[in-house]
C-alpha cells in the first residue's frame, strides 16, 4: 500500500479547514433595521417580510437583522441613526420626518386623504414618488412608502363625540409641527413625545390621551391604559422604509433592485395587515373593555381646523394641497 506522502493525516476538521480556505470568498453583510412598535404589528410583518425577501433576492449576500418596539431607539432617533449610518434601515411613520425633509409635512395635514385607496394611490403615484426623491439630499434613501394608517383619538377622561369634547385634554402628539398646530384648534394641550414613552405616560396619567391608528393601538395594547376611543380618523399617517445612503451606494445595480423589490413585498404585507386590523380591531378593543364612539361626525372636526387650514394653504400652496385632495 502506497505510504501517504502527506506529513500528517487530514482529519475531518482538516478537510473542512482546507475547503473553507479554497471556497470562493462568500461575503455576507448584515444590516440592522429598527421599528418603534412590536413585532406582532403592521410594521413587524413588513420588516420581517423585507428581511426574508432581501436575503432570498441577494442569494444570502445581505441579511437584515430586525429590532422591534424601539429596541434601537424611537422613530426620530432611528431616522437620525440611518442618516448618520449608525443604523442601516428603519420603517417609521412620517411623524418626525418634517424635522428632516420639511416638504413631506404636507402629507400630515388632517383630513387630507378621503380613504385608504386614495392615500395609497397618491403615494404610489407621481405625487408620492416625487417626494421620495427629496430624501437622498438628506442622507436618506426612501425605498418605498409604507403605511401607519388613519389616526383616532383615545383618552382616559371622556367620550369624544364633537371637537369641544377635546378641550383641555392633555394629549400626547407625535413630534410633528403640523399635527401640533392643528390639534391646538381642538383646544387640546399637545404634549409631543416619542412613541416609546407613550404607554408609561398614559399609565401614570402624565397625559390624558393620545391618537394613533387601530394597528398601533392594538399592537401597543393601549386598551390597558385608555378607556375611550373615538374613530375620528383625523389624520392619515404614512410610513416610510428608509435606508442609509452610504449602504445603498455600495449595492450593485442588481442588489439595489433586489432591495427595492423586497420593499415592495414588505409594503404589500404591511397594508394587508392594516386592512385586517381595520376589520377586527374595533370588536377586539370593545371586547377588551374600551368604550368606542364609531359614528363621529368628521365634518365638525374638519370645520374646527379652518384657521390651521388657512395657514397650511399659505405654507404649502393651496394648489399643492388641492392636487393631493383631488387625486384620483
Ligand atoms: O409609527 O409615534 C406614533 O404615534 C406612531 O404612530 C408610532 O410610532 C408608529
Amino acid at each position: 500500500m502506497r505510504k501517504s506522502r502527506l506529513p500528517f493525516t487530514l482529519g475531518a476538521a482538516g478537510v473542512a479547514l482546507a475547503v473553507s480556505l479554497v471556497a470562493p470568498a462568500f461575503a455576507q453583510t448584515t444590516m440592522k433595521m429598527n421599528i418603534s412598535v412590536a413585532q406582532n404589528s403592521h410594521y413587524g410583518v413588513a420588516i420581517d417580510t423585507f428581511a426574508r425577501e432581501v436575503e432570498a433576492r441577494t442569494v444570502g449576500r445581505y441579511k437584515v437583522q430586525n429590532f422591534y418596539a424601539g429596541a434601537l431607539g424611537a422613530e426620530r432617533e432611528s431616522i437620525e441613526g440611518v442618516q448618520l449610518g449608525t443604523l442601516d434601515l428603519t420603517l417609521t411613520s412620517t411623524g418626525p420626518i418634517p424635522n428632516f425633509v420639511p416638504e413631506v409635512a404636507i402629507l400630515d395635514i388632517p383630513f387630507l386623504f378621503r380613504d385608504y385607496a386614495h392615500a395609497r394611490a397618491t403615494l404610489d403615484g407621481p405625487i408620492g414618488q416625487e417626494m421620495l426623491q427629496k430624501f437622498p439630499a438628506k442622507g436618506l434613501v426612501a425605498l418605498a412608502w409604507a403605511e401607519n394608517g388613519f389616526r383616532h383619538m383615545t383618552n382616559s377622561k371622556r367620550q369624544i363625540i364633537v371637537p369641544d369634547d377635546l378641550k383641555g385634554l392633555k394629549m400626547r402628539t407625535m413630534e410633528n409641527p403640523i399635527h401640533i398646530q392643528a390639534y391646538k384648534q381642538f383646544g387640546i394641550l399637545p404634549t409631543p413625545m416619542a412613541f416609546t414613552e407613550v404607554f408609561t405616560a398614559l399609565q401614570q396619567g402624565t397625559v390624558d390621551g393620545q391618537e394613533n391608528p387601530l394597528s398601533v393601538i392594538t399592537a401597543a395594547k393601549l386598551d390597558q391604559v385608555q378607556k375611550n376611543l373615538s374613530l375620528t380618523g383625523h389624520v392619515y399617517s404614512p410610513a416610510l422604509i428608509l435606508m442609509n445612503n452610504g449602504q445603498w451606494d455600495k449595492l450593485s445595480a442588481g442588489d439595489k433592485q433586489a432591495f427595492l423589490d423586497a420593499a415592495k413585498e414588505a409594503v404589500k404585507a404591511n397594508r394587508a395587515r392594516i386592512d385586517d386590523d381595520e376589520r377586527r380591531a374595533v370588536a377586539d378593543l370593545r371586547a377588551k373593555g374600551m368604550t368606542i364612539v364609531e359614528n363621529v361626525d368628521k365634518s365638525k372636526f374638519q370645520a374646527a381646523l379652518a384657521p390651521a387650514y388657512a395657514d397650511f394653504g399659505k405654507r404649502f400652496g393651496q394648489e399643492n394641497i388641492d392636487r393631493i385632495r383631488n387625486y384620483r
